[in-house]
């Protein structure tokens, strides 16, 4: 099974980003890595601006597996959730997989707002090319929404 997952930090932002690597690394087989991008808060405002990039793995577990490993891999992080779409040291979310959709109780995939988040697409395009998510290739969803979401490319050495 490959998997697409996407990274997010916006506290200790250099420190958090590497540590997911290194433990995606350890738990998963790592397949591909975008560029990191430096993004604008989406949703709630009121918080810094968080680093965000995609990688593909491989494994033989299944999504609510891989599930239990990323979150395993967040409270590592020393992850808190108090504030909806508020601050976090690490967010690991899965955004679609090779098995096709799921739909359970605490899953859903692809990511329920993958087509609306700019620090998904852009990312996404680097790895999968122009492929489509429901008829709207990826280039499409990008320009629909560069105007509204602030996103630039960083430097950042990968460990
Ligand atoms: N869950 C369901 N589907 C999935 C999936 N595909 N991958 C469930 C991962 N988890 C999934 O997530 C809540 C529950 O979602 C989990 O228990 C799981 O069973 P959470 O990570 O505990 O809580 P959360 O992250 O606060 O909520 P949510 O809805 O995941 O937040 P979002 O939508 O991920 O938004 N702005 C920028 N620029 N960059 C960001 O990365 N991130 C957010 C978080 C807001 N603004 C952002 C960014
Ligand atoms: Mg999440």
């Amino acid at each position: 099974m490959e998997y697409i997952i996407a990274i997010g930090t916006n506290l200790e932002r250099e420190k958090n980003l590497g540590f997911a690597l290194k433990r995606l690394k350890e738990e998963f087989t790592l397949v591909a890595a975008s560029s990191v991008y430096e993004t604008s808060p989406y949703g709630y405002q009121n918080q810094p601006n968080f680093y965000n990039m995609i990688v593909k793995i491989r494994t033989e577990l299944p999504p609510e597996e891989v599930l239990k490993k990323l979150q395993e891999i967040e409270n590592e992080a020393g992850r808190e959730r108090k504030i909806k779409w508020g601050p976090r040291s690490l967010d690991l979310d899965i955004v679609l997989w090779s098995g096709g959709r799921v739909k359970t109780e605490n899953l859903t995939i692809p990511h329920y707002d993958l087509k609306n988040r700019l620090f998904f697409i852009l990312p996404l395009l680097e790895i999968e090319g122009d492929i489509e998510l429901d008829g709207e290739n990826l280039f499409y969803l990008a320009n629909r929404l560069l105007p509204y979401q602030g996103i630039r490319k960083i430097d950042f050495p990968l460990p």
